[in-house]
């Protein structure tokens, strides 16, 4: 039979056929292997009630490795507009990574109930780049229908620091599913890490969504150079536009992007965290 696996746990995989969840083993020969991850599509064969044995996995459509999932077509990014404080450069640090693999992001601006008032300026920022935005509160319920709309159908992920609300819109969105939540610690704001492991949780109308321990730091890919900046929406009307055409946007002059930076057009934050990133991935270019 062909599943999905949910999470794993304790040596065991949570595996969802054929309208019901299998505590599954691997087949020995797995283990040296790469092991299935949440989202992974299986074959598994059953052994009991309830119980079977991984036996393949089928290639995967997409993979990422923080967090970790495979198979997603969407990642939801979440974020608080108060404690803990919103991390912008890790916000820029998402939405490029899942550029780069080709997943749909989807930022969600959870806390709007207790919303710091300077950070009500963003969403409209980051909608303006073209990114979908949702602003919700999963203690009042804002949002979370819209969140419904956006999951219903698809493999999402949620994905953001710890503290933000992951589990809590969850539980609002599908009351019976129960999963724990932890208190953001007075000192510094900073989440506890209460979520651990990640696990797909299915939707009563379709697709799956999972919940995942929040992260504050990314690595990024391995990728040329010159194409850092097609990962930033906002420069793209702007590129092709300079005066060089290996331009990399940094002090060369007749540059088109930091004169759109310059006349307010693309936000300074994006653009030093684009200059950030190139020296990343510049840096390790040469560490090959
Ligand atoms: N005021 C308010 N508090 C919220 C909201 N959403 C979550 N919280 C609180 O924020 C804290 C952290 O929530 P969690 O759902 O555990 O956060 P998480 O993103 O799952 O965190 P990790 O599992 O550690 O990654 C809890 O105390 C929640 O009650 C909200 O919309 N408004
Ligand atoms: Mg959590
Ligand atoms: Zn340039």
């Amino acid at each position: 039979m062909e599943g999905i696996l949910l999470r794993r746990y304790g040596g065991f995989y949570y595996v969802e056929s054929a309208g019901q969840v299998w505590s599954c083993r691997l087949r020995g020969r797995f283990r040296r292997q790469e092991d299935p991850l949440p989202g992974d599509r299986v074959e598994i064969t059953t052994l009991g009630p309830g119980e079977g044995v991984i036996e393949s996995i089928r290639p995967r459509q997409s993979l990422l490795e923080r967090p970790a999932v495979a198979n997603v077509d969407q990642v939801i990014i979440v974020f608080a507009l108060s404690t803990p404080p919103p991390d912008l450069e890790l916000l820029d640090r998402l939405l490029f990574l899942s550029s780069v693999k080709g997943i749909r992001a989807v930022i969600v601006w959870n806390k709007v109930d207790v919303a710091r008032r300077d950070y009500l300026d963003l969403p409209p920022v980051y909608q303006g780049i073209g990114y979908p935005n949702l602003i919700a509160s999963a203690r009042t319920g804002q949002g979370v229908a819209g969140l419904k709309d956006l999951v219903t159908g698809h493999l999402s992920t949620f994905a953001g620091p710890s503290g933000v609300g992951k589990s809590s819109l969850l539980n609002t969105l599908l009351p019976e599913v129960n999963l724990r939540t932890g208190d953001v610690s007075a000192r510094g704001g900073r989440g506890r890490h209460t979520t651990r492991h990640a696990e797909l949780i299915p939707l009563p109308g379709g697709g799956w969504v999972a919940d995942t321990p929040g992260f504050s730091r990314l690595d990024l890919p391995a990728l040329d150079r010159l194409a850092v900046a097609d990962h930033f929406p906002e420069m793209e009307p702007f590129l092709g536009r300079c005066h060089f055409n290996s331009c990399l946007h940094r002090a060369e002059p007749g540059c088109a992007v930091r004169a759109a930076v310059a006349e307010g057009r693309i936000a300074r934050h994006r653009y030093d965290h684009y200059l950030g990133f190139l020296a990343e991935v510049m840096a390790r270019e040469r560490s090959y």
